[in-house]
């Protein structure tokens, strides 16, 4: 039997939803408009006033929101209440410029973690549960966010952060711990320890894995599910909108069901802003309707995705979002083609690899290079040269029926990559050192 957090919102009828919505919208953009000055100079410019603005019906007319506008509003350019009223921060990790500050009222984190606490439940957890939270702790949302959640749902929270690995196992045993809350590449290395200790998914309890934060393959997720023995669910979110549990996976893991009475999606060019029809691939923006200090009006994500209706098998009314594809800024453009991280994983992990792996790229003579160094599973191992390279050879005809262009290939030594305990990092494009 599926259980709901909230029955009542996860499966309201579409009328009811888009009533509250609407309701929301227009409350919270005269909200916006009154107390900063940022969104209302972007509103004057365009010409729209909050009046304009009666429903979801409405949403195209206001401006676009993004990372850039962040950066130049940093840091309390977008507070739309007194800093007074505001509990929390946190913030990016900055790597691509200035950090993102977001401010929470007491009421947001509620609503946050009101969020979180459905994921959990979608998942299957229950009071009975023991979460440990491998995600980091601090100004990254991962380790507040679901804490806060295992919390409401009422599981045992065993607040671990991420790293010192051995000892998330050791806990994970003697505790009994029954969902894992972390990155799916950290899963990932939890699983490969699991197995360097000796150990096997049956010494430990874990039935359910609720990973996020950054892209990964289905190809991924069924190893990740036979290395720890559980169930992995996927759960999608950014500091800019609260955190993690914007959007979380039922039992059909099959696309992340949107918390729309919070937040509502749409998809657009990405190249034009124009709003795209539902089952069109496109840029994700969020318009956040409950946020009170940091509410955040057509922001865009740059995370690519299709947006879908259909009737979902868990009863969840609430539409669904495909797992981001990535970044548009993660897509790389190799030799004019469009090359993504996410299907270099897929053929790896199908070919029987490790996800372990890196990718530089970088420009020599004019020429765009683009290598793939993947670590062999120690079975994988080979004393001749002639073996490995017919490996690497075939590993990199596969790659090339998936994006088109050769990659040259680098198998190297198992365990020789750097292991992730956070958000991996699995490109280094050498050509911005160029430019
Ligand atoms: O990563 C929040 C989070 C924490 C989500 C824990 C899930 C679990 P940021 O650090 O601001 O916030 O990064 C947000 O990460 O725009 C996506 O590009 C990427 N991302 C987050 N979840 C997923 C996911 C957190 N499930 C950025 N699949 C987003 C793919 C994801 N990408």
């Amino acid at each position: 039997m599926e259980r709901y957090w909230n029955e009542e919102i996860e499966t309201m009828s579409r009328d009811d939803m888009k009533k509250l919505q609407d309701e929301r919208l227009v409350k919270q953009v005269k909200h916006v408009y009154d107390n900063v000055k940022y969104y209302r100079d972007l509103m004057d410019k365009k010409g729209v006033k909050p009046e304009d603005i009666k429903g979801t019906d409405d949403l195209h007319k206001l401006p676009f929101l993004s990372k850039s506008d962040l950066r130049d509003a940093y840091p309390y350019g977008l507070l739309a209440t007194p800093l007074s009223e505001c509990v929390r921060i946190h913030s990016t990790s900055g790597t691509t410029g200035k950090r993102v500050v977001a401010f929470y009222t007491q009421n947001d984190i509620d609503m946050w973690e009101e969020c979180t606490a459905r994921a959990i439940t979608a998942a299957g957890g229950t009071k009975d549960d023991i979460c440990q939270i491998a995600y980091g702790f601090g100004l990254f949302t991962g380790g507040a966010g679901l804490n806060g959640g295992s919390h409401k749902v009422g599981c045992l929270t065993v607040p671990m952060s991420s790293g010192n690995t051995d000892r998330q196992i050791t806990f994970m045993r003697d505790l009994g711990a029954t969902i894992l809350c972390c990155t799916p590449s950290y899963a990932a290395y939890i699983g490969e320890t699991l197995h360097d200790m000796g150990l096997t998914p049956d010494d430990i309890q874990l039935k359910a894995g609720i990973f996020g934060a950054e892209p990964w393959t289905e190809e991924m997720r069924r190893s990740i599910e036979k290395s720890l023995g559980l169930k992995a669910y996927d759960i999608y979110g950014l500091t800019e909108t609260s955190g993690p549990g914007v959007a979380f996976e039922c039992s059909e893991q099959n696309g992340m069901h949107i918390n729309e009475d919070n937040f509502i999606p749409e998809i657009i060019d990405p190249e034009t802003g124009e709003v795209l029809p539902e089952g069109e691939i496109g840029e994700l923006v969020f318009t956040s309707i409950t946020k009170e200090a940091f509410p955040l009006l057509r922001y865009r994500t740059r995370d690519l995705c299709v947006l879908s209706r259909n009737k979902c098998s868990c009863g969840r009314t609430l539409i669904k979002m495909s797992k981001p594809k990535g970044r548009s800024d993660d897509m790389m453009i190799i030799r004019g083609v469009n090359v993504f991280p996410s299907q270099i994983e897929t053929v790896l992990i199908e070919q029987g690899y490790s996800p372990n792996y890196l990718i530089e790229v970088d420009r020599i003579n004019n020429s765009d290079t683009l290598d793939v160094s993947v670590e062999m599973n120690p079975n994988q191992l080979s004393d001749k040269v002639k073996d490995m390279q017919k490996q690497e050879r075939a590993l990199a005809e596969a790659m090339k029926l998936m994006i088109g262009i050769s990659p040259k290939v680098h198998l190297v030594s198992p365990k020789s990559l750097q292991r992730s305990e956070g958000k991996a990092v699995r490109v280094i494009d050498k050509r911005k050192l160029h430019d």
